[in-house]
């Protein structure tokens, strides 16, 4: 007869998942509970979240790092040379090819305190790297394989401790990436794009449930157990049922205060909600981070020299700090342990800026306006720093602003206050002839109450679908975020969203997030207002499938109507947006 015992608190960010967990996934994982029902688990507060939350929000920007047996190959197998971290399963590589290879990796160049040094460098908090990725290869001693650096490769020693301990000495936190579904290697893993069980080779044939248990489970009870990581970032959720994820998530509780992602797999929110290689128009509620490359491929690839420029970077951590997000942008190191020059000096970029900036960014929260033509915002309290991307040629800032304001300042020059002309709706600052910084200048804009900032005219707005889903109407498109979406039925290809406003508007812009679904949509649409009792046309294009902003001569209506096209498909928008003038 078992006996009960009390578990540990999890305070993971699973608070719904946990709470009725089945004994059997539990006792699997060596804790013996009473099998007489459900167990309920000890759920944090909102208060105990943000406090475990706190250090990972006030961080803002991070350093990913993809490495694995994959960057030996530095992106070329045969005649192709456009491979990444995924060459294994693009190529069909088998299994016994794949893991002789390995012979090649040989990082002895390696310096993880330079690595810390180039993060922190770059103004980055944390680092989270690949402990083990799709193909399925450790980069520490796991017990449970001898696929893992120290039985398949010439270096033999642990990549991780190191990389831990230099993280932690520079102040930096350290997370992993883990792959906890999809395994190229190992028998069972989940290969994606083929069926449970099978993969391009016989050696991969196995069951889902024997590899997670003899496989997964036991190391990410290795890493968790043997380094103490700040960050889990599970990935790729491939045949994750609930009852497969729990045992995964059962074990975070060997780490008190741990922040986990959303891709665990099903009934398993996490923590953060993870963007992959865009930043959402709009942003997203809650705790949200976009990972990004600084090329094309997560994976070393020697051909992918084609750089996001340093500038580009820089808007983009302000642009997802303006709406309270963290940056997670990736380097892919090569199999000798060198980070690419060209991703090195896209850090020091980025750094120089944040050196001097820092203020602006770190621990600020989402800004308080929904869009800005000169730029972004970010928040401090009753504090906004005011990033102005787009310099004002006669001298004059508007903020749309309802509040009261006391100050402005430069941050460079905080001694010299700038001349406000508060207006009904609006704010001017004066500013100087010339931008202080190529890339992004910082206003520091004190207010003498917490901001207010006009609404946006599509919430007050009335809308109607020419066509919607049951569960996903016209109505989500305009609920201020992008977490629900309007869709339009199966079959349907043209779509269109009515908005009427209580009252004529001027607006000069639009911002639209599309539906987050695999694979993305690829939309065209057309925006018009209805002038004199005429359509006139303000906008249209195509979509990049997660989301689109417009801008167009001001223009005074009360009626908009933007239709949406796709060959596959339904159409949909998670959110749209119409902006006033400012
Ligand atoms: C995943 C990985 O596959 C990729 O190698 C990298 O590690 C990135 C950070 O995360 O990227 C994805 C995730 C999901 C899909 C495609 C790529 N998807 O849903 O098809």
């Amino acid at each position: 007869m078992k006996h009960p015992r009390f578990l540990p608190a999890i305070s993971v960010g699973l608070t719904l998942a946990l709470t009725t967990l089945a004994p059997a996934l539990l006792a699997q994982e060596g804790v013996t509970v009473d099998a007489s029902g459900p167990v309920t688990v000890a759920v944090e507060t909102p208060a105990q979240r943000d406090t475990r939350l706190a250090w990972w929000r006030e961080a803002k920007f991070g350093l990913f790092i993809h490495w694995g047996t994959y960057s030996a190959y530095a992106g070329q197998y045969k005649e192709n040379k456009n491979y990444g971290e995924w060459i294994m399963h693009t190529a069909k590589i088998p299994v016994a090819e794949y893991r002789a290879h390995a012979e090649t990796f040989n990082p002895v160049a390696y310096d993880p305190v330079a690595w810390v040094r180039a993060a922190k460098a770059a103004g980055m908090r944390y680092i989270v790297i690949t402990a083990k990725h799709h193909e399925g290869f450790a980069l520490y001693p796991s017990d449970v394989t001898d696929w893992d650096i120290a039985d398949a490769t010439p270096w033999k020693k642990d990549l991780l401790a190191p990389l831990v301990a230099a993280a932690r000495a520079e102040g930096l936190h350290i997370g992993f990436y883990y792959s906890q579904a999809q395994d190229w290697v190992h028998a069972g893993g989940a290969k994606a794009r083929f069926p449970e069980g099978g993969g391009w080779d016989a050696a991969q044939n196995g069951d889902t449930d024997v590899y997670l248990r003899t496989i997964a489970v036991p190391q990410v009870r290795e890493l968790l157990t043997r380094y103490q990581p700040d960050i889990l970032w599970w990935d790729t959720p491939t045949f994750m049922t609930k009852e497969r994820s729990a045992p995964l998530a059962a074990l975070l509780a060997l780490r008190p205060g741990i922040i986990t992602n959303n891709r665990l797999g099903s009934g398993f929110a996490g923590d953060t909600s993870t963007p992959e290689q865009f930043v959402p128009v709009t942003g997203y509620p809650g705790d949200w981070e976009t990972c990004m490359t600084i090329g094309r491929n997560w994976g070393y690839n020697a051909n992918d020299t084609q750089l996001k420029s340093g500038p580009d970077l820089i808007r983009k951590l302000v642009n997802i700090s303006s709406m309270g997000g963290n940056f997670l942008l990736n380097v892919g190191p090569t199999a000798e342990g060198l980070i690419p020059q060209g991703q090195l000096d896209r850090l020091a970029e980025v750094g120089a800026w944040l050196a001097k900036n820092g203020d602006s960014i770190y621990g600020t929260t989402r800004g308080p306006f929904q869009s800005l033509t000169w730029g972004r915002a970010t928040r401090r309290g009753d504090r906004l720093y005011l990033h102005v991307f787009n310099w004002p040629a006669d001298g004059k800032l508007r903020v749309p602003l309802l509040s009261r304001a006391t100050s402005a300042t430069l941050l460079h020059s905080p001694g010299v206050k700038l001349a406000l002309h508060p207006e009904p709706a609006r704010l001017i600052i004066d500013v100087p002839a010339d931008a202080p910084d190529p890339v992004s200048s910082v206003i520091v804009l004190d207010l003498a109450e917490p901001p207010v900032v006009p609404p946006l005219v599509t919430r007050a707005a009335s809308v109607t679908a020419s066509a919607e889903q049951p569960g996903q109407p016209a109505a989500n498109a305009t609920d201020g975020t992008g977490a629900k979406r309007w869709r339009a039925p199966a079959g349907v290809k043209s779509a269109w969203l009515d908005f009427n406003l209580p009252a004529p508007a001027l607006v000069q812009g639009f911002g639209a997030d599309e539906p987050d679904v695999w694979p993305r949509l690829k939309q065209r649409y057309t925006l018009a207002a209805e002038v004199d009792g005429l359509w006139r046309e303000l906008s249209a294009g195509a979509t990049d499938g997660h989301g689109v902003v417009g801008r167009f001569a001001p223009v005074t209506a009360s009626r908009f109507r933007i239709t949406m096209e796709c060959e596959k498909g339904e159409p949909g928008l998670a959110e749209f947006q119409l902006y006033q003038a400012e």
